[in-house]
């Protein structure tokens, strides 16, 4: 039997190099994932850095997918994604050309370190929540609540939406 398909929640985010070409070229990647159906792709946002040491501004955009695979094979597929942008990870929280996130996957909750459902730190993330809630306004973070009510309660001054916008690759190209 078929597995049913799950919704995932993926946030994006770059601060190094050509920043919304790199973002658009991981939206493009994600949905040439065997088994992952992009839904959608919220608006860039240009944003502070939290946390790290100092470092560029970000572009961060979430992008809504529908998928059969285990969460850990999706995580594996993103890995490869992150690598063909020759990430290299120096420093925690540190600047980076690609950061892809699982924030996600329909209600699983995982304690596995290197796979935390949903995202531990996704509730207070305003670069997360403000794209994800223009790409679903009614939005619920497993464990924490409405995306809305969240976006309501953080800290938005670093977050503003960017002059431009991502395109989903149509699904038979
Ligand atoms: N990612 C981090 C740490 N800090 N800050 C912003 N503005 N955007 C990010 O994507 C981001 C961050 C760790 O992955
Ligand atoms: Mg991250
Ligand atoms: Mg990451």
């Amino acid at each position: 039997m078929r597995p049913a398909a799950r919704s995932v929640v993926l946030a994006l985010g770059s601060n190094l190099g050509a920043r919304r070409d790199i973002l658009q070229g991981a939206v493009d990647a994600i949905a040439g994932i065997p088994e992952v159906q992009v839904i959608a792709v919220s608006p860039v946002y240009e944003t502070v850095p939290v946390g790290g040491p100092p470092q560029p501004d970000y572009l961060n955009a979430v992008l809504l997918a529908r998928t059969t695979l285990p969460s850990r094979a999706l995580l594996g597929y993103l890995h490869e994604i992150e690598a063909a942008y020759r990430r290299v990870r120096e420093v925690r929280w540190g600047p980076r050309t690609l950061d892809i996130d699982i924030i996600t996957v329909d209600g699983e909750a995982s304690t596995d370190p290197e796979l935390t459902l949903p995202h531990p730190r996704a509730h207070e993330r305003a670069f997360v929540l403000a794209p994800w809630h223009d790409a679903d306004p009614d939005a619920v973070l497993p464990g924490q609540g409405p995306v809305a009510t969240l976006l309501a309660a953080a800290d938005t001054s670093g977050v503003r939406r960017a002059e431009m916008m991502l395109t989903v690759p149509s699904e038979d190209t």
